[in-house]
């Protein structure tokens, strides 16, 4: 089988339809929760453990209903303990047909170094409430322009290229 991608073991994120209900907790995103069949976040203290010691890539794909899959690759990836709210830290370079939409010029968009929030953990810089609504945790500022979290998966959001009107079949965050 051809291979023109690197090779990534480790999904922390994927989502397939709407098999997995991503309107969760803080203490669930905290633990990981779903299946390799219907989707699941890994937990962000492991996702934590396994980024904060070595230098980590992640690689962000979201395959369209219509069949084309989008990525995009980060060279170094890592977020903090909870004790500081999972921040989100991307460094280096980064390249792919999704674009930069994580780290943006406008800075009340640019998500690099905010902290994870959920419905009932609002960490974002929104005083309005929390970005995420009830429809899943993320990495906001005020608030930004991606959402691989959003239930359901229809909004998911990677702007511009994706927008909220897009069909989104699948989405996967990977690490190596
Ligand atoms: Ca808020």
């Amino acid at each position: 089988m051809a291979c023109d991608k690197p090779i990534y073991t480790q999904a922390i994120q994927r989502r397939v339809y709407d098999y997995e209900r991503f309107n969760r907790t803080w203490s669930e995103y905290k633990k990981g929760f779903g299946s390799t069949g219907t989707g699941y976040w890994l937990g962000n203290d492991l996702i934590h453990n396994l980024t904060v010691e070595k230098a980590t890539s992640l690689y962000v794909s979201i395959t369209l209903t219509a069949g084309a899959t989008l990525y995009e690759r980060y060279d170094q990836f890592y977020i903090t303990v909870e004790a500081d709210g999972y921040r989100i830290q991307l460094t280096g370079n980064t390249t792919g047909s999704l674009g930069d939409s994580m780290r943006v010029s406008w800075p009340n968009w640019n998500i690099n170094g905010m902290k994870f929030s959920t419905f009932d953990r609002d960490n974002d810089m929104w005083t309005g409430g929390v970005c995420g609504h009830r429809e899943g945790g993320w990495w906001f500022n005020e608030c930004g322009l991606t959402f691989l979290n959003s239930d359901p998966i229809q909004n998911v959001l990677w702007d511009p290229v994706l927008s909220s009107k897009t069909q989104v079949r699948e989405t996967m965050m990977m690490i190596k």
